[in-house]
């Protein structure tokens, strides 16, 4: 389809407007220390903080991003409008990996590839005149900005909520590197293929399990967050209610426990299962027959991924290692397995199987014909399971259980843990899921974890004034041969900061994830020195009051900053509970129903839609195509439409200020208008003026739910209304439904609002405000049709003014034709009249 003629020409509008809010510092947020006189429209200067998750600066910016910080924008500039003190900052997530891979596969300086992506996102940014507080912004590589993650990291090594410890990583013997799970493509390195091992380092982590009941727990304040968000935490941080019971080994003293949260079940253990990483399982395979074969097992899980070892639908491996357990409470001797699907880090790292209950153990037990008991009748009452397809998980009474048959196993539950406990087999617990924070990471670009080990001393912090540990630039960057920091001479040899012998620094980098889980403080003071933020400063503007972003980080991202925000509140810094009070989760951008991505080839180029229609099209399209949070399938003739749109709204108005200026002439010239003109005029103007003031009632609702895509489409229909009734009205009204058109697209399509605005004669901007209000009163229809009713009957149906007179309408009926047949002869008995809508005549 050819691009229509243009009548206003972006090339010119979109810079000329950036230009002009840049000059006029348009989005600048006012300073928290600038007291505002309020009282002036309904923000009345209150806060408003809105934060789009800032963008890993990888090249270009794509769609996904256009999407999401278009949504934002019109919240931004519509709080603006409304007379918000409006915080709306932008920035670089720009530590991590990308940036160090060009550096290993082409050589490039990360220091300039990053630079250079963060040019080019920006360039982008501003092409789209999304409004943002550029004096503001923040790219994490910065040592500026990065210092004060060491600082943190500090802060929580003095509380003990930084610690080292072993864990065991993903590592090629080949290129001698420690690798990402998403490096390990098949159980082989990326790069070279070879298998990938697991070796044990020390490594640092975060306590965030220290916070763990209270990031659950505050999960009930988020109020505003989308439910399956919420969802996600609250199973990620796992918290489970349960039993942790003591099985004795046959033929030794040792015991272990199992977590269990169905000690209902317990008579129905027929197996146990250890971890393959329990160290328990070396000494009861030691001398057996079965050790080679075990030690193999274990070799072989070891290198799966914990995904894989829990999915469902995987069959689940196992082996038996020749030893027998005790059942405490039947005194049952049960064999001892070890098994991929139990993992060492939950629970106590070994369960009790009960095949008949679980369904996980049930499929485990037929594989290797272990034995069945059930404990829970089922409601066909079949308690012989050689015939079940499945196990039974549901409710029902316990049987095979001893004392406690008959009983409903909710109730068995708690009585049979209690009854274990005053035995002394076992005691209630609670487990959780969340572990704490892997934060080491052999790599390049990322913060430098700033610590020092000296051979007398140990591990020694890093002073405070010494900060930041700089991240030296310009050197080799191979992939190979361990952390690239630890080859770099001049940045491990030290001085221990307690003896001054020398020392070695730390060579690991911190996980980038630390830099993105306080950016948004940041924000609120970027110039501070002394502080990673002034707590003045992040009081007045935080919390977030609308935060939004991609559901990929409905878990890890939104947790660690919330995580962050409960200890920097601990510090003293904060006052805060939660740093997000809204979220909004925006789906995804499909082509072809697939999602847009470089490796799928379906990528469509914001740069090249934005040469063809402009960023304003762009914009209006990509809230138009579908509501914020679904999927958005992309489509080439829509975003014609919505240029053609804009066209038609560019032309109304146009028109009308050619026409206004024509008509002031005629004015002055003659003044006279008949008095019939003048009520044609009136019932058009009316009628004109309820469509403006229900579509600012509509397009104000619509974007406080973040519809969007009907908010545009109520400034459609208010388009096209226009295009009948302007001519006819007086020029006032004309002129206030064409300008309550513009500034109600402003926030959508702002370029050419405001060009627009000032045709029309405004000197201020539209970026100022204020956002229109509608008036209630106006917003009832002038006329209704009321359907009339004989005897039960519909037979006509007439247009009236509203609220008529009950007379008035009696009589207008009777000399209704079309109800002559009806009525004529007879005479009313009865009116029944609902008022605007329905008359019944009785006859
Ligand atoms: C016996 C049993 C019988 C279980 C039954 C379930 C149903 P949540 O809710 O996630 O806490 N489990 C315990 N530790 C495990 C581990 N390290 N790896 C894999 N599975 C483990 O789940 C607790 C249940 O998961 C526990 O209850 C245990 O199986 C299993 F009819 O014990 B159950
Ligand atoms: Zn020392």
């Amino acid at each position: 389809m050819p691009i229509p003629t243009m009548s206003y020409s972006f090339n010119e509008c979109e810079p000329k407007w950036q230009r002009r809010w840049k000059e006029a510092g348009s989005f600048k947020a006012v300073p928290h220390s600038t007291p505002l006189p309020g009282g002036e429209g309904k923000g009345e200067g209150k806060k408003y903080y809105l934060l789009e998750m800032f963008p890993y600066p990888s090249g270009r910016i794509h769609m996904g991003h256009v999407r999401n910080y278009t949504i934002g924008d019109i919240l931004a500039r519509y709080r603006l409008a409304q007379g918000f003190r409006v915080l709306h900052p932008m920035g670089f997530d720009a530590f991590g990996q990308p940036a160090e891979n060009a550096a290993i596969k082409r050589g490039v300086d990360p220091v300039a590839w990053t630079l250079d992506c963060i040019g080019q996102m920006q360039a982008g940014l501003k092409r789209l005149g999304f409004s943002y507080d550029w004096d503001r912004e923040v790219s994490t590589c910065s040592a500026d900005y990065y210092r004060w993650n060491q600082w943190i990291f500090l802060k929580m090594f003095e509380k003990g909520l930084a610690y080292r410890a072993g864990a065991p990583v993903n590592w090629c013997p080949s290129c001698q590197t420690t690798l990402a799970n998403e490096e390990v493509v098949q159980e082989g390195c990326w790069r070279c293929g070879t298998a990938v091992e697991k070796k044990e380092l020390e490594q640092w982590y975060l306590k965030i399990t220290a916070y763990a009941p209270e990031l659950l727990d505050d999960l009930s304040k988020l109020i505003h967050w989308p439910d399956r968000v919420l969802t996600m935490q609250r199973n990620w941080i796992g918290r489970s209610e349960g039993t942790q019971i003591r099985f004795m080994l046959q033929d030794s003293a040792k015991t272990f426990d199992v977590f269990t949260t169905r000690p209902d079940t317990i008579f129905g253990a027929t197996y146990v299962v250890l971890a393959p990483e329990h160290p328990l399982v070396s000494e009861l395979i030691q001398g057996k027959p079965q050790e080679k074969q075990v030690r193999v097992f274990i070799g072989k899980v070891s290198r799966q991924s914990k995904q894989d070892r829990v999915a469902e639908g995987v069959k689940k491996e196992g082996i038996f290692t020749g030893a027998f357990a005790v059942n405490p409470v039947n005194g049952e001797s049960v064999p001892v397995w070890v098994a991929d699907y139990v993992l060492f880090e939950y629970g106590t790292g070994a369960v009790m199987a009960v095949p008949t209950h679980d369904q996980r153990d049930f499929l485990f037990a037929r594989e290797h014909n272990l034995p069945m008991r059930v404990v829970i009748s089922p409601p066909d009452g079949k308690t012989d399971p050689d015939g079940w397809k499945e196990a039974y998980e549901g409710e029902g009474k316990q049987v095979n259980s001893g004392q406690f048959d008959g009983m409903p196993n909710a109730e068995g539950k708690k009585k049979i843990a209690l009854w274990m406990e005053e035995k002394g087999w076992a005691k209630r617990t609670v487990q959780w899921r969340l572990r704490d924070w892997l934060i080491s990471r052999q790599r390049y670009w990322g913060t430098p974890i700033p610590v020092i080990y000296c051979g007398a001393c140990g591990v020694v912090p890093v002073l405070e004034d010494q900060l930041p540990v700089i991240l030296p630039e310009k050197i080799e960057i191979t992939g190979t041969g361990g952390s690239p920091l630890a080859k770099v001479k001049e940045f491990v040899e030290t001085a221990c900061p307690k003896c001054r012998k020398p020392a070695r620094r730390e060579t690991d980098t911190m996980a980038t994830f630390i830099d993105s889980s306080w950016y948004f403080l940041r924000f609120c003071s970027p110039g501070e020195q002394k502080l990673p933020f002034d707590s003045a400063a992040a009081d007045f503007w935080m919390p977030v009051d609308q935060y939004i972003g991609g559901i990929e980080h409905a878990i890890l991202h939104l947790l660690y900053s919330r995580f962050f925000t409960k200890f920097l509140r601990d510090l003293g810094l904060l006052k805060l509970e939660e740093p997000f009070s809204r979220l909004l989760t925006q789906g995804m951008v499909l082509k072809d129903g697939e999602v847009m991505s470089k490796s799928k080839g379906n990528v469509v180029d914001p740069d090249g839609v934005i040469a063809k229609y402009g960023a304003d099209a762009l914009r209006v399209f990509i809230l138009f195509a579908a509501p914020p949070e679904d999927q958005l399938e992309w489509n080439d003739s829509a975003i014609e439409g919505i240029w053609r749109f804009l066209n038609r709204v560019w032309d109304l108005a146009e028109r009308f200020s050619v026409q206004s200026l024509k008509f002031k002439e005629e004015e002055s010239e003659s003044k006279d208008s008949g008095p019939e003109h003048e009520t044609l005029n009136l019932k058009l103007e009316t009628e004109l003026k309820r469509k403006v003031h229900a579509a600012i009632k509509r397009v104000t609702e619509d974007i406080e739910l973040f519809k969007f895509n009907t908010a545009i489409s109520g400034l459609m229909e208010l388009r096209n209304g226009m295009e009948k009734g302007l001519s006819g009205c007086s020029p006032a009204a004309a002129r206030e439904a064409v300008e309550a058109l513009i500034r109600l697209l402003n926030p959508f399509a702002p370029h050419m609002t405001e060009e627009l605005w000032e045709m029309l004669g405004h000197k201020e901007m539209l970026a100022a405000g204020p956002w229109p209000a509608y008036d209630a009163g106006l917003l009832t229809e002038s006329e209704v049709t009321i359907v009339v009713q004989v005897n039960g009957k519909v037979r006509s149906r007439i247009t009236v003014p509203v609220n008529m007179e009950k007379e008035q309408l009696k009589s207008l009926i009777l000399a209704d034709p079309a109800l002559k047949k009806w009525i004529d002869g007879n005479t009313a008995k009865e009116w029944v009249i609902v008022p605007n809508r329905v008359v019944n005549i009785v006859v």
